[in-house]
């Protein structure tokens, strides 16, 4: 199988009107990429980004959709405000709200449905602690979180992108081998292929401290489809080359 490569910018609580055009001019200065190339921008800038990214070939999303459609949910956002933005992603269950935020195996599955209910591509992350995978529990824990994303999509699943991000790789310059992200790379695709005749043709992305020096290896991997860049989606250079190196 060819699949398209797909590498993210997750900016994370990143940004200002200032920085953040800089950083889309720069990205769009480089096009074409080979790549889809796609950022995901804190909620109150979606507008502007829309607007910049419009008639381009860089998409943009979010960094959470709500599992809600709508209501007494202060502070949530739903997917529908956020397809209305024009969001064709939308990240749900990052480490980072799952530790700060509690969010359960069951939430982020719902938050995906809610996505893709609303034509959003949800992009799923999964990944263990260090604790966890030092007590050799990395199998278990990557698949009981994708677990619970099969059981509430069923067939459905064939539409999400699935992101590998070990917690332990995250942020911390620290990355995961090309050889330890594809074999937890080549788990999950055995256990999507057991859910959906689609396994082959999905989107499994890895992330945690992928920088431009790093970039072509793990993307060069037979189950890497391409990453979710956090510190490096920052700047432009940065982001372009890991792009290119898809
Ligand atoms: C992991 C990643 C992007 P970074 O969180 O989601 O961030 O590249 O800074 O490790």
């Amino acid at each position: 199988t060819t699949r398209h490569k797909l590498v993210v910018g997750n900016w994370k609580m990143h940004g200002s009107h200032a920085a953040n055009a800089e950083l889309l001019q720069g990205i769009l200065a480089a096009r074409p990429f080979v790549a889809e190339v796609a950022v995901c921008v804190p909620f109150p800038y979606l507008s502007e980004v829309a607007v910049t990214l419009s008639n381009s070939s860089v998409a943009w999303g979010s960094q959470d959709c709500s599992a809600h459609v709508q209501g007494a949910y202060t502070g949530e956002v739903s997917a529908t405000m956020l397809a209305e933005f024009g969001c064709r992603y939308a990240i749900v269950g990052h480490s980072e709200r799952r530790a700060f935020h509690g969010e359960s195996d069951q939430l982020v599955a719902d938050k995906a449905k809610a996505a893709l209910a609303k034509g959003i591509t949800p992009i799923v992350c999964v990944g263990e602690t260090l604790e966890q995978r030092e007590a050799g529990e990395t199998e278990a824990v990557v698949k009981r979180q994708l677990s619970a994303v099969i059981h509430a999509l069923g067939q459905c699943i064939g539409e999400v992108v699935v992101a590998y991000e070990p917690v332990w790789a995250i942020g911390t310059g620290r990355t995961a081998s090309p050889e330890q992200a594809q074999a937890v790379h080549a788990v999950l695709r055995a256990q999507l292929a057991a859910a959906t005749p689609r396994a082959s043709d999905m989107k499994l992305l890895y992330g945690g401290s992928v920088k431009p020096d790093n970039a072509a290896i793990l993307f060069s991997q037979a189950d890497i489809d391409g990453g979710l860049i956090g510190g490096a989606a920052l700047k432009a250079a940065d982001f372009v080359a890991v792009a290119r190196a898809a």
